[in-house]
């Protein structure tokens, strides 16, 4: 598949996708969310893509939505806009896969949403994250409001959308936001070693963790719980789980077939 503003590439497992729009710092327009709902269409049908890293090219991440576009939008066409982007996020949420954002510069306002509908966040000691989005008018709009709070806290999270402020990738780490900090030139090297570690293990089983970690945290602990219950159960389904436990009993390494 060829694309205008995502550039692809596997390595080993693991598919590399670069936002490039630079001369608008990769902001999102229509058109690169939309290729972007395509990309994770085809990711989530293709079980040799084991971890997706997300990053951007230039100094920034993403630095939000692209202003110029919305600007011009009238009220049906802002909702219309709005919930095609809530659906992309939602879906790149919901990959089976694991997701990596290695923040390489600004991740602000639909750049932060990106980053934040990722598993995890790597971000480069030049990273600057924020949610700009009150002092255009508006209000965060691909789910900022809902998950910065849930990753920083409520406070920290109001704090962020209410002043309108950038923060440093080092307060970032601090409050919960970012995983780790890296120097620029290594932030790919670090997603990479971080995503072959999550490659290594039972994709199965790591697929499954993910859901029942993001299915308990929209529910009450019996629920969640419950819901780890039946995940841990269908492991025991899969010749992955035989054949590591066959493996570590024997001394081995396990070669997981994720069946
Ligand atoms: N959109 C369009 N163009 C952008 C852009 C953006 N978000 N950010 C940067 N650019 C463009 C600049 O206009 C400039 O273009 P030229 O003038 O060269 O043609 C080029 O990128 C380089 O930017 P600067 O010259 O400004 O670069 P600096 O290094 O001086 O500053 C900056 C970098 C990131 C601090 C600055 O560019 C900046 O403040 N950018 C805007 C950041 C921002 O406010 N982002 C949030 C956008 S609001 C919703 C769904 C989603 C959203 C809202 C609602 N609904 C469901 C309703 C999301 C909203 C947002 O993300």
């Amino acid at each position: 598949m060829t694309y205008e503003f995502l550039k692809t590439e596997k390595q080993e497992k693991t598919l590399i996708v670069t936002i490039s729009r630079p001369s608008a710092l990769n902001a999102l327009n229509l058109a690169l969310i939309k290729e972007l709902d395509a990309l994770i269409d085809h990711i989530k049908e293709d079980d040799s893509i084991y971890s997706v890293i997300f990053t951007g090219e230039g100094k920034s991440f993403v630095a939000g939505a692209d202003i110029g576009e919305m600007s011009v939008l009238n009220g049906m066409e802002g909702k219309a806009w709005g919930e095609f982007g809530l659906k992309v996020f939602r879906k790149l949420e919901t990959l089976p896969q694991p997701t990596i954002a290695a923040v390489n510069g600004f991740a602000l306002g639909g750049g932060c949403e990106l980053a934040m509908a990722c598993d995890i966040r790597i971000a480069s000691d030049k990273a600057k994250f924020g949610q700009p989005e009150v002092g255009l008018g508006i209000t965060p709009g691909f789910g900022g409001t809902q998950r910065l709070a849930k990753l920083v806290g409520v406070a920290k999270a109001k704090e962020i959308i209410f002043t309108a402020t950038m923060i440093t990738a080092a307060e970032a780490v601090s409050i919960g936001l970012v995983n780790k900090v890296t120097t620029p030139e290594i932030l790919l090297e670090e997603a990479l070693t971080m995503a072959a570690q999550i490659n290594r293990n039972g994709q199965i089983a790591v697929r499954l963790s993910k859901r029942a970690i993001d299915a308990g945290l929209e529910t009450d602990i019996e629920t969640g719980g419950a819901i780890e219950a039946a995940m841990f159960g269908l492991c025991f389904s899969t010749e992955d789980q035989k054949e590591a436990m066959r493996a570590f009993l024997n001394k081995e390494a396990p070669t997981f077939k994720n069946k």
